[in-house]
């Protein structure tokens, strides 16, 4: 059983206590049967959204007015079910985190038609969506994105391509940013919203990855949307991006903490059954100290993953720097703890298919979506500095 005593802690209310618990004996029920299924990506994230909706998990991605729970986005809620998820299954916690990450910009920013629109299908599990940010030439510079996007009429004509798309391929809608050149660099840019069947999208290719889920590269030829599908303003899609990512980083590092304590519950469970030299391998002081590290960084994990979730719901709009430090460090923890408990494991870590061996290659593309850890180090001093010089 893990651990949930962090669920005392202060930053939470009652409501997202009897959450955890509720969503618990849910994935118990509705996902865990599916655990090790890893074929059908495609049909099986499907069949998660659904799911999701019809449990009502989805209320929790977007906003009151169009089906959702709460006024704005729960980050602390957000981040109980990727862990929860996470802890069972990265493929339902990627359909979920997916609905939330590729409606959130819509939710902030989105006209009222866009929102009556693309929200309550989204909320429903019936409509899949997805986020379009990086390019073939980099992920990283978004400033220095080069889709193009150019008014004409009522409508933008859209060229070029985004990579590493996760949906590509099954998702209803994209939501897309490219350069329309209002000022160079961050300022040029805006967001819009792509539905999967605008004539001049096509799906130029599929991409399997080492924890497989739908992903694709998208190309853009003279595609052509209306002009009311822009998300917010002309020029406003860097920090449409930007406030995206600042809720949807600590559920990054929420989904990896559902992973790492994943990974010591099974390595608790083998070392008091695997025997060597006589005695059983928890017994052994070397195990005991390399499990007391693993449950440390979880615990530290947690702590910057629930301070950041909280002070974006109770205190700051803006927690830029609070996310990039949960997601950097829980994201990196994870990694280690997971390899410790595939290390105790010894042979049997790295048979196909077992729990650790799945954590062990779910893990690794957390460190590098949604801002590699190197980014994340660049946000956290910036905002450091900028502390620093003020009087
Ligand atoms: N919320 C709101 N506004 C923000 C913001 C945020 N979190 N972060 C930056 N901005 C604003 C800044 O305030 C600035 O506006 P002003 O000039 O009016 O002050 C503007 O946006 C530009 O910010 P900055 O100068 O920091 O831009 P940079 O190009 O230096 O940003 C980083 C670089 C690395 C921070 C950014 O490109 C980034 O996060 N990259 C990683 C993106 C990513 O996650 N890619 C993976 C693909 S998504 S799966």
């Amino acid at each position: 059983m893990a651990d949930r005593s962090f669920l005392a802690w202060p930053f939470f209310d009652d409501k997202h206590r009897a959450l955890a618990a509720e969503l618990e004996s849910w994935t118990e029920r509705e996902i865990a049967p599916h655990e090790h299924d890893e074929h059908d990506v495609d049909g099986l994230t499907k069949r998660f959204v659904a799911r999701l909706g019809e449990g009502g998990w989805l209320r929790h991605a977007v906003p009151a007015p169009y089906g959702g729970h709460h006024d704005k986005l729960d980050v602390r809620s957000l981040c109980l079910i990727r862990e929860t998820l996470a802890r069972t299954s990265g493929l339902a916690d990627f359909a979920f985190a997916m609905q939330g990450l590729g409606s959130a910009s819509i939710a902030l920013y989105g006209s009222e038609a866009l929102k009556q629109r693309y929200l309550p299908p989204v909320c429903a599990g019936t409509h899949l969506a997805a986020f379009a940010l990086s390019e073939p030439e980099g992920g990283s510079d978004v400033a220095a994105l080069r889709c193009a996007a150019r008014r004409d009429g009522d409508e933008f004509v859209i060229d070029g391509r985004k990579t590493w798309i996760s949906n590509g391929g099954i998702a209803g809608h994209y939501v897309l940013f490219a350069r329309t050149g209002e000022a160079p660099g961050a300022k040029g840019l805006s967001a819009f919203v792509v539905d999967a069947d605008a004539p001049g999208l096509r799906i130029a290719e599929r991409i399997q990855v080492i924890a497989p889920h739908p992903l694709a590269t998208l190309a853009f030829e003279s595609c052509r949307i209306p002009a009311t599908n822009l998300i917010g303003r002309p020029g406003d899609g860097f920090k449409i991006a930007m406030a995206t990512l600042d809720i949807f980083r600590s559920t990054v590092g929420a989904a990896s903490l559902g992973f790492a304590r994943r990974a010591l519950d099974e390595a608790v469970r083998f070392v008091s059954r695997r025997e060597v030299f006589g005695k059983m391998l928890g017994e052994y002081q070397a195990t005991q100290m390399r499990l007391a590290d693993m449950a440390t960084e979880i615990d530290a994990a947690a702590l910057l993953i629930y301070r950041a979730a909280w002070t974006k719901d109770c205190v700051a709009d803006r927690v830029t720097r609070e996310a990039a430090m949960a997601k950097m460090y829980a994201t990196e923890a994870a990694q280690r703890v997971i390899d410790s408990a595939v290390q105790l494991f010894g042979g049997m870590g790295v048979v196909s298919g077992v729990p650790v061996e799945r954590l062990y290659r779910e893990i690794r593309a957390l460190r590098i979506y949604e801002g590699t850890t190197e980014i994340q180090k660049l946000i956290i001093a910036s905002q450091v500095v900028a502390q620093g010089e003020k009087p």
